[in-house]
């Protein structure tokens, strides 16, 4: 997959170096390009925002630097790119999106700063390439980097080859299959008593169809208590007897 960054902090970006991401990018798997939004300026301040037509607070990314730089970058492949822009009114960022941007081969990430970039310039790229606006939650960020870094984490772990053992997303909360909806339970390694505290005598046991019990029922009481929104959103056919009286 090829992902580019458009941006005024391309230093905010260089976590994409490190743990997960950074490997997938030395491995090959991920082609990231970031680029500074001030190099498709012309003006001696190299400037990138304006006043709000209508009045307001803040200040507004000028369309002018944006339009320059998604030509130039959009052009730099062979096919579309989907534009991802960040921004607290966008679509919710959830695992299905996730997924759907991970069968994409190449996203434009557009984090903006201030009050956000003049509505021109996503209503002309949509005429030329798909566009999803993304939010990751109810909350007012300063910029999207931060959400960039967050959706791209997301979707790489699920890009084939990037995470070693294939499996590993098989049970995330918010994965499908059978713990569908549910949050993860706790998990433990060695030593089997730390400080007192001992590991749950059924992951001793050896005993598979117990153990996938108890994770479940463990999913099950932890999302009740945490996430009662998920269990009210799942299809009551996807809960079992054992369920019905936790
Ligand atoms: Cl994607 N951007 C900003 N600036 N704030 C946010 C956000 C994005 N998602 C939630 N809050």
């Amino acid at each position: 997959m090829r992902i580019d960054v458009v941006t005024i902090f391309p230093e905010y970006l260089e976590p994409l170096n490190v743990s997960l991401v950074g490997k997938a990018r030395t491995r090959g798997q991920l082609d990231v390009r970031v680029h500074d939004l001030r190099s498709f300026t012309h003006d001696k301040h190299r400037t990138v925002d304006d006043t709000p037509f209508g009045g307001g607070p803040g200040m507004v990314m000028k369309p002018e630097p944006w339009g320059e730089a998604l030509d130039s970058v959009a052009a730099s492949g062979e096919e579309l790119p989907t534009l991802v822009v960040p921004t607290p009114s966008g679509r919710p960022f959830t695992q299905e999106l996730a997924v759907e941007l991970a069968e994409r081969p190449w996203l434009v990430f557009t984090p903006a700063r201030y009050e956000g970039i003049d509505r021109r310039v996503i209503d002309e790229a949509s005429t030329r390439m798909p566009v999803e606006e993304v939010s990751i939650g109810d909350y007012v960020l300063a910029g999207g980097e931060a959400a960039v870094l967050v959706i791209v984490e997301a979707v790489a772990r699920l890009l084939p080859g990037v995470l070693g053992n294939a499996e590993s997303h098989r049970d995330d909360s918010f994965a499908p299959g059978a713990m569908a909806d549910l949050l993860e339970g706790p998990v433990y390694t060695k030593p089997p008593e730390w400080r007192g505290r001992t590991v749950p005598e059924v992951l001793l046991s050896g005993h598979h169809g117990k153990i996938a019990r108890w994770r479940r029922d463990e999913a099950f009481r932890r999302t009740a208590a945490l996430r009662p929104d998920l269990i009210e959103r799942c299809d009551p056919a996807t809960f079992d007897k054992h369920d019905r009286r936790l």
